[in-house]
């Protein structure tokens, strides 16, 4: 699965241009039974397999022993913490990262307890395992790395980075049926271009993930007085209604 991350897209160019390097290991070879087991029963019962401790501890300092202690070692997991922009951006800034993908039910506590730094969530979703986990983070830190994305800019105006949803974009054609580019976008009026996209990520943000502007510090007095101006428009909209 991991493999296919490295075959096509930026981050595989990346890896084939040397910005960063991905090593995939096989748990099954950090086993000792004659069955490579990486899972077992759980104790106190219940449904579904648990993944041994053994097998990830001995990955980890066959590891260390052959590239160096890891800056982080990271569990991917529902119980983890939230993989957030801000958390993407300070994983780019480690030298040697190491993701640690479970099967099954979950990981014996004890990885978390003897090897792993941090737990890492892509969501508060269940997927089957952690490889997707592992790649979605590879990928979304990967692309912080220079030269990864072509053009720098368009890392630094993302969505997120401004802790907002993003402006709706248009390409051409300008009129496609019923459904017109806004008529701001073709002015050529800077100015009012940023001004208007600006406005329209606010109003989205409202009206989608309020929760997130709680978090947008970031926030000039022009932001703070359009999004004050958007949320009587709101209350005015209920109560009309
Ligand atoms: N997992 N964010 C691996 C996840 C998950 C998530 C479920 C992790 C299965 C074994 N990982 N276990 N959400 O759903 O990271």
């Amino acid at each position: 699965m991991i493999e296919a991350l490295l075959l096509e897209g930026l981050i595989a160019r990346a890896v084939q241009k040397k910005l960063l390097d991905v090593v995939v290991h096989d748990l099954r070879s950090f086993t000792t039974d004659r069955h490579r087991s990486v899972d077992d029963i759980p104790y106190g019962g219940g449904p579904g397999m648990v993944m041994k401790p053994e097998p990830f501890i001995r990955a980890v300092q066959h590891l260390r022993r052959h590239r160096g202690s890891p800056d982080a070692v990271i569990l991917t997991s529902p119980q983890g913490k939230l993989l957030t922009h801000k958390e993407a951006v300070r994983l780019s800034g480690l030298e040697h990262v190491v993701l640690l993908c479970g099967r099954y039910e979950g990981v014996d506590e004890r990885v978390y307890e003897e090897v792993a730094t941090e737990e890492l969530s892509i969501g508060d979703y269940v997927v089957t395992g952690g490889e997707l986990p592992a790649m979605v983070i590879v990928d979304a830190v990967g692309r912080h790395l220079p030269g990864v994305i072509g053009d720098a800019a368009s890392v630094e105006s993302d969505s997120f980075v401004r802790s907002l949803l993003d402006w709706p974009h248009y390409t051409r054609p300008a009129k496609l049926g019923n459904h017109e580019v806004p008529e701001v976008l073709l002015s050529g009026n800077h100015l009012e271009i940023q001004r208007w996209r600006k406005r329209a990520a606010l109003r989205r943000t409202l009206q989608r993930r309020p929760e997130l502007l709680g978090g947008a510090q970031g926030m000039d007095d022009e932001e703070r007085e359009v999004l004050q101006e958007l949320q009587r428009n709101e209350e005015v909209r209920k109560a009309g209604a």
